[in-house]
């Protein structure tokens, strides 16, 4: 490995060479004091189930408390074992998404300074406080024993007492239970001499005590470390003292949980405790920069997304657990059903319940929480080209070049932090980008973009105007007695802007407008990485725990919120800069629930082999569920040098990838698609041309995602949430609902390769059109794939729309004319749709849009193709669109643009004539096996030649 002299300065992790995460930078729990005081809590229940009792308990509701005329109730809660300290349960029923609950609890009256840290839900939420029901929807009964809230379709929360268990019921059947294992545990604030006090019974004299006399020492073992951690050597001083939560929700006849991103794991969750578990660490939600992660592990990544849903056939629930700090996830699967215990540093409980019943239900309802994906500029679903590093404008100028010249379409070039000085972001090099304008102008030519990184760390250097600015503004992250926080990163020491700042917002915007940056254009974009936030010299290579944010809160509190708040400041800079505004792209490593409002997120430093390239689908389809859609990974491998075999399979799954950049860290080898000789580069080529020519595909699929919530990429339970033998199914996915079933190939040398069919219809192959009959049963296709070509089928019943006529970059083909695909369903019918706009502005939120609804309907002489208007189907989730009409300048720009070519596969019969409108129109036939048949083979296809058919108007196509 060459390491150049300022990365040997810089970062101690690069000189462990290129083994593996240097897994002891991170803790385990059982090196975490609250991690292992909460999961013994667990195995104390586990061990004696039946003494094992909640404390816990509420009052019958308050009669003065929550809102007189909407559907929100509080009961006072305390615990036997701290009869002296008051808690206080509140249950909201939300007004929209089919019956949202939301479950908050907090220490109420503390005789201490301190409060746990409320705010979670103001980042992640679009509306801290959403509205709720009304008392006509939903209705409290309550008795001595028990308070009963019913309401919308069947839904029912029972809260038993004492001890507390809150159940949430559909039509009788138990959904989601809290506390059914009793390990509700919320440490409340106290000073640190109590806890000496406590420190009598031995761990044997503890274990010994029966049901009854359960006492402290069940929920709080002796732990020296609670005031003050030591880990390695740092001390987190813990002015607050223990203030961890612990809560256990089960999910009765549950057999898959999904979610929990990030990590590096199957998308049905395996166990991490009991006779199963696959993991012995339970998964962690703790934002922070790892160095080649491991391929199969709980550990935790860049991300945080507190969000489950668990599915079963007959139903799906989804829990958010609105915790922003260190969070771990125990998981358990019984005959009874899943369980699951989690474990978090501090923060309040705020739990939102969604209700489904179905997985396109619980995209909609956590959409509606914390709003959908925001609708990208349409150039940045093409292809990007990144490295660590393109050195100078040259260099850009001739990867650009060179891109052209061997016929692959790009559209956008992305800069490493080399670009800058002494990594001060902003501040190019001036002996490598002498006229960054120039560079800029010269790609913008070409219809292209460019994205240059902007990390949080701020070189501490008074000649920089970032630091000087932001030490004279007071918003930098302060150590906990008030002096700026500082650590070492890429520029050497650096200190934080703390986002949470309010006055580093505006301050943020400046920084990017054309007249300050002036080094920079409306075609530049930016890429914000590190902002977990990493600390090379800090512990678990982030900021302290006890580092001060605005508000007096710590690090500790927001860790995992950290990293939105500079992608979104950097959104919202990048969108004040122009007048109109153009949509902004920033992709972020950190994440946290909210974050798909901001940008994109990749996977992070992944590894080039085949074991981590095949874990890429699963963690993309993890955060697909989890509302943070846009989303990709590294194609070829952010480390090593991959093999011909490894780049094209890569490329072929990337072009399938929401997000389609190829990236490499510094010390790799040129892998640029031009560099490869022939057939390689013309695989590479071919996935990329794919990209483009689905690029209608992938806009409709971005578009449903920010009207409803709809994840880009689809695993098999959420496209058949009936079919159980899908459920664990995480290599394969549809993508958006065009009805393309894609399987990457992510097996060395595999020359066949199996799909999984859930459903009773003909799949077509995309690339050859072989039509696989529809079979009654679920069934497996073995297709064949060496390496020019991988699994792309298409579902009957689809349409969906592409651009044959591939530019070299996407802009340039925005009047270019369409090409519908029609694979009919059985049934002889398919729909589809077609979603456009300027691809660049907010116009769209103005009505400048055109959104096409396609139906074609059997009939006994053929079929008839209808184009209407799809405008109309508005979800609840989207407030901003509303139907185009007179007024809708985007639709009048392209009324030019026409579909020149209509393909139906699986007709039955060769028709007799086409015709729009009465007139006869140009058509082909080839025989071949139909969609209703039971003959596996060429698929029989219709081609309808320009029908002249404009994009925007509606109109019907007869085949007869
Ligand atoms: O900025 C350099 C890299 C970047 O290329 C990569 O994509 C990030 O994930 N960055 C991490 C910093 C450190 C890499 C060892």
């Amino acid at each position: 490995m060459r390491l150049t002299s300022w990365a040997l300065l810089a970062l101690p992790a690069l000189l462990d060479g290129v083994a593996a995460v240097k897994q002891e930078d991170f803790k385990l729990c059982s090196q975490s004091s609250f991690c292992r005081r909460l999961r013994s809590i667990g195995q104390r229940q586990s061990a004696a189930p039946a003494h094992f009792t909640s404390p816990y308990s509420v009052g019958p509701p308050a009669t003065t408390a929550g809102t007189i005329d909407h559907a929100s109730w509080s009961w006072p809660v305390s615990s036997s074992l701290y009869p002296e300290i008051s808690f206080e349960l509140r249950v909201d029923i939300l007004e929209k998404g089919d019956g949202i609950a939301r479950i908050r609890m907090d220490e109420v009256n503390s005789q201490t300074p301190f409060r746990r840290y409320n705010e979670t839900a103001k980042w992640a939420l679009v509306d801290v406080n959403p509205p709720l029901a009304s008392l006509a929807d939903a209705r409290l009964t309550s008795d001595a024993a028990k308070s009963t809230i019913t309401y919308a379709k069947g839904l029912s929360i029972e809260i038993i007492h004492s001890p507390l268990k809150i159940t949430q019921y559909r039509d009788g059947r138990p959904q989601v239970v809290f506390n059914e294992r009793s390990l509700l545990h919320m440490e409340h604030f106290r000073q640190k001499q109590v806890e000496k006090v406590e420190e009598g019974a031995s761990e044997s004299e503890q274990m010994v005590l029966q049901a009854g006399e359960m006492d402290r020492s069940w929920f709080e073992e002796v732990d020296a470390e609670a005031f003050e951690e030591r880990w390695k050597k740092w001390t987190d001083s813990k002015p607050k003292g223990p203030e961890a939560l612990s809560i256990d929700l089960s999910f009765p006849g549950v057999e898959h949980v999904f979610g929990l991103p990030e990590h590096a794991s199957p998308l049905s969750l395996p166990d991490t405790v009991g006779p199963n578990a696959h993991y012995t660490d339970p998964y962690r939600l703790f934002n922070v920069d790892i160095f080649e992660y491991l391929a199969d592990s709980p550990m935790s990544l860049y991300g945080a997304i507190p969000l489950l849903h668990a599915h079963s056939a007959k139903s799906s629930v989804g829990v958010l657990n609105l915790v922003a700090s260190d969070t771990w996830v125990d998981v358990l699967h019984d005959k009874q059903g899943t369980h699951t215990h989690w474990m978090s540093e501090s923060g309040i409980l705020d739990l939102l319940l969604l209700p489904g019943p179905k997985p396109q239900q619980l995209f909609e309802q956590f959409a509606i929480l914390t709003g959908p994906t925001a609708l990208p500029p349409q150039w940045s679903t093409a292809y990007h080209q990144c490295r660590w590093n393109y050195i100078n404008e040259e260099d850009v100028l001739e990867v650009d070049r060179r891109f052209d010249e061997t016929d692959i379409p790009l559209d956008v070039t992305w800069l490493d932090v080399e670009y800058s000085v002494d990594r001060r972001y902003f501040d190019w090099n001036p002996s490598h980008f002498p006229d960054v304008k120039r560079m800029l102008q010269k790609v913008a030519d070409k219809g292209r973009k460019m994205v240059a990184i902007i990390d949080p760390h701020v070189k501490r250097s008074d000649s920089y105007r970032i630091y000087t600015d932001a030490k004279d503004l007071d918003i930098l992250i302060k150590k906990p007695d008030g002096s700026n926080f500082e650590g070492w990163c890429w520029p050497g020491n650096s200190v934080w802007v703390d986002f949470f700042n309010p006055k580093s917002w505006d301050w943020w915007k400046k920084m990017f407008d054309f007249k300050v940056w002036t080094d920079s254009a409306p075609n530049l974009f930016i890429w914000n990485d590190m902002n977990e936030p990493s600390v090379f010299d800090g512990p678990e290579i982030s900021v302290p725990r006890d580092t001060v944010h605005d508000g007096g809160w710590e690090n500790r509190d927001v860790h995992n919120i950290n990293g939105m708040l500079f992608h979104n400041a950097t959104a919202q800079a990048l969108i004040a800069r122009e007048t109109p505004a153009k949509r902004p792209f920033v992709l972020s490593r950190a994440y946290y629930t909210g974050s798909q409002r901001f940008g994109a997120i990749w996977t992070g430093d992944n590894m080039g082999d085949w074991e981590h390239f095949a874990g890429e689908t699963a963690m993309l389809l993890s955060n697909n569920i989890a509302g943070m859609s846009f989303c990709g990974a590294d194609v070829g491998g952010f480390f090593g040098d991959p093999s011909h075999e490894i780049l094209v399979r890569w490329y072929q799954a990337g072009a399938f990838m929401p997000f389609f950049r190829a990236h490499a860290h510094i010390d790799t080898k040129r892998r640029e698609p031009f560099l490869y000789d022939e057939p390689i580069r013309g695989y590479l080529r071919d996935a990329i041309r794919l990209r483009y020519q689905l690029l209608p595909v992938w806009y409709n699929a971005f578009h449903d995602a920010s009207v409803s919530g709809a994840p880009i990429i689809k695993p098999q339970y959420a496209v058949f949430p009936e079919d159980p033998a899908g459920f664990a199914i995480d290599d394969q996915y549809y993508v958006g609902d065009s009805g393309i079933l894609v399987k990457p190939v992510v097996v060395e040398g595999a020359t066949k390769t199996d799909v999984y069919i859930s459903d009773n219809q003909p799949y077509y192959d995309y690339f050859t059109h072989r039509l696989y009959p529809a079979k009654a049963k679920p069934h497996h296709l073995s297709l064949d794939t060496p390496l020019s070509t991988f699994p792309v089928l298409i579902q009957g019943g689809s349409i969906f729309p592409v651009r044959q006529r591939v530019r070299r970059s996407s802009p340039l083909m925005w009047q270019d004319p369409f090409t519908l695909i029609i694979a009919l369903s059985k049934q002889g019918t398919a729909s589809g749709q077609l979603y456009l706009d300027d691809g660049e502005t907010f116009g769209h939120e103005r009505g400048e849009f055109i959104w096409r609804s396609f139906d074609f309907s059997s009939t006994s002489k053929g079929g008839v193709l209808r184009s209407s208007d799809g405008a109309s189907d508005q979800t609840e989730a989207s407030d901003a669109v509303t139907p185009y009409g007179e007024n809708n300048l985007w639709a009048k720009t392209i009324a030019h643009v026409k579909v020149e070519r209509v393909v139906v596969l699986g007709l039955k019969n060769k028709p007799h004539g086409v015709s729009v409108a009465g007139q006869g129109v140009e058509w082909s036939w080839e025989d071949g096996a139909a969609a209703g048949g039971k003959k596996e083979g060429g698929s029989s296809k219709l081609v309808i030649k320009n029908p002249g058919l404009g994009v925007v108007e509606s109109w019907e196509v007869r085949i007869e």
